[in-house]
């Protein structure tokens, strides 16, 4: 009891510095927050990093919207860290913005911070990514992608090209980082969408954290151990980018010797697709900006908001991406 006394004085302590500090070196007219009357929206914005292409795009589309939409932005970027988003959040609600919103990089773990925010009376959007926190009203609504779909349209175009297989596939996957609502659900999507045939087998699966350096190496580690390779399942573009370089050094043909299905449809990845070296994409978009500036609206003006908001998607083959490339705007 005592030490979580002395820890809550510790944290108090904490907080009161911090504010402290931005007051000290923020801006003297912004009057600490946004909660001055001009009419304009402040938003603080937590991103996970600068991960992938899709991070990069999401960012792009989320500072140019706000820009547009005439809300004042203060951007974080948490460099894959929980404990930066907390941070983050945490200087956002002493600078009494008026919307939070963030893109969590794990699904826990949220539910105390979320709290704070509430009872300083912010309202949370989640854009992106979702949390797995039991109470609801912790955020007004969650802006993003139905990944498990994603995983499922994978999986689902897998079996249609593998049905005549005679014997075992072998499939191994790139997941997510771990922990990351993307990475559980598109792994659960495409599991069970596989199940449909029991030659479909994942024979090692590894989280490479949504990066190339990660994919490269975890499909290095991939080969080595594996002889037979037959279908790679990579949660986004960039890990499956990475890994053509261990496949391609390992002797193999990528889109030929080994199927490559990846998720996001971003550039680098649609144009792997139209060269043959990727076989199918699920897209998932990242260009979330223009409505997460209408929800904050929203919710800022005290209107009620759908609680969750699906992005519509797609998927491309090869032929499909070498039409699409031309006007992909990320
Ligand atoms: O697929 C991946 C990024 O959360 C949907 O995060 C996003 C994922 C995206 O790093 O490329």
């Amino acid at each position: 009891m005592r030490k979580l006394r002395t820890q809550r004085a510790i944290a108090v302590l904490a907080s009161v510095l911090l504010v402290g500090g931005v007051a000290a070196c923020g801006n003297s007219d912004t009057g600490g927050g946004g909660s001055k009357d001009d009419g304009k929206i402040t938003m603080g914005f937590s991103q996970v990093g600068a991960e992938s292409g899709w991070r990069t795009a999401n960012t792009t589309s989320i500072k140019e919207s706000a820009a547009a939409a005439g809300v004042e932005l203060k951007f974080d970027d948490a460099q894959q860290k929980q404990e930066n988003q907390i941070k983050a959040i945490r200087n956002y609600i002493q600078q009494k913005v008026d919307v939070i919103a963030f893109s969590p990089v794990v699904e826990s773990g949220w539910d105390t911070v979320l709290k704070e925010a509430k009872d300083a009376g912010i309202p949370v959007i989640l854009t992106d990514r979702s949390v797995d926190s039991a109470d609801k009203s912790l955020y007004k609504t969650f802006l993003g992608s139905d990944f498990v779909k994603e995983g499922r349209l994978a999986g689902e175009w897998l079996v249609e090209q593998k049905k005549t297989a005679s014997g075992p596939v072998n499939i191994v996957e790139l997941q997510g980082n771990t922990g990351a609502a993307p990475a559980n659900d598109r792994k659960k999507g495409f599991g069970e969408a596989i199940a449909a045939n029991p030659n479909l087998k994942i024979i090692a699966s590894q989280p490479g954290d949504f990066t190339r350096a990660g994919g490269k190496q975890v499909m290095e580690q991939f080969l080595k151990a594996n002889p037979k390779i037959d279908v790679l399942f990579a949660h986004n573009d960039d890990m499956g980018l990475g890994a053509l370089e261990a496949i391609t050094a390992a002797g193999k043909v990528p889109g030929k010797d080994i199927t490559i299905i990846t998720v996001d449809a971003v550039k680098d990845g649609m144009q792997a697709l139209a060269d043959g070296k990727f076989n199918f994409i699920a897209e998932c978009s990242p260009l979330l900006g223009p409505q997460l500036m209408d929800l904050a609206k929203k919710v800022h003006a005290g209107e009620e908001v759908p609680p969750r908001i699906e992005t519509e998607e797609t998927t491309f083959t090869q032929e499909q991406a070498k039409e699409a490339l031309p006007n992909r705007k990320y």
